[in-house]
């Protein structure tokens, strides 16, 4: 286990299934990369919906910042975990059955008006944007993250501009 999944976490990662975690693997690439504690928990909106409930009304006591839910098919776990707690939630649809992610994202995405839950692209790139949009938000709070951020981002830019001319 990582340094950051041992100290008192400030992201939450779940998912509904452990058939997510190859899609989710990203965030937590990224917040391990980053520095960022988080914790990372199955928990099925309609397999386990009392360990949910249980998860998202404890999130905010537990100094949780913000939660990363990801979640395939139907995928009411963002939705409902979002109902459960004010802590600020991001989905991430995952491309979990024969509609490739599409139903998830249309799941996530369309909360009605009053429960808001952040949605991200679906599967790898919308986790691993859910990551950096996550360290964005405790980065509020924790400055340290921001900078973090900063470094990060520019490092990138200095990545493509080094391969600006693929033919030099
Ligand atoms: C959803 O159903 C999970 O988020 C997963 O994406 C999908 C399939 O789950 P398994 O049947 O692989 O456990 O609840």
């Amino acid at each position: 286990m990582a340094k950051t999944e041992k100290k008192r976490p400030l992201v939450g990662i779940i998912m509904g299934s452990k058939s997510d975690l190859e899609h989710m693997d990203p965030a937590r690439e990224l917040l391990r990369d980053f520095g960022v504690p988080f914790e990372t928990r199955i928990v099925s909106a309609h397999r386990t919906p009392d360990w949910l409930f249980e998860y998202a009304e404890t999130a905010e006591k537990r100094g949780l910042e913000v939660i990363i839910a990801g979640a395939g098919g139907a995928a009411h776990l963002p939705g409902m975990t979002a109902a459960k707690t004010l802590v600020p939630v991001l989905g991430v649809p995952i491309p979990a059955t024969v509609l490739n992610g599409q139903d998830a994202l249309m799941s996530i995405v369309q909360m009605p008006k009053g429960v808001p839950v952040g949605t991200l692209a679906i599967g790898k790139p919308g986790a691993a944007n859910a990551a950096i949009l996550a360290t964005e938000i405790i980065g509020n709070r924790h400055p340290e993250f921001r900078e973090t951020l900063r470094k990060w981002r520019a490092a990138r830019t200095r990545e493509v501009m080094a391969a600006r001319d693929p033919d030099r």
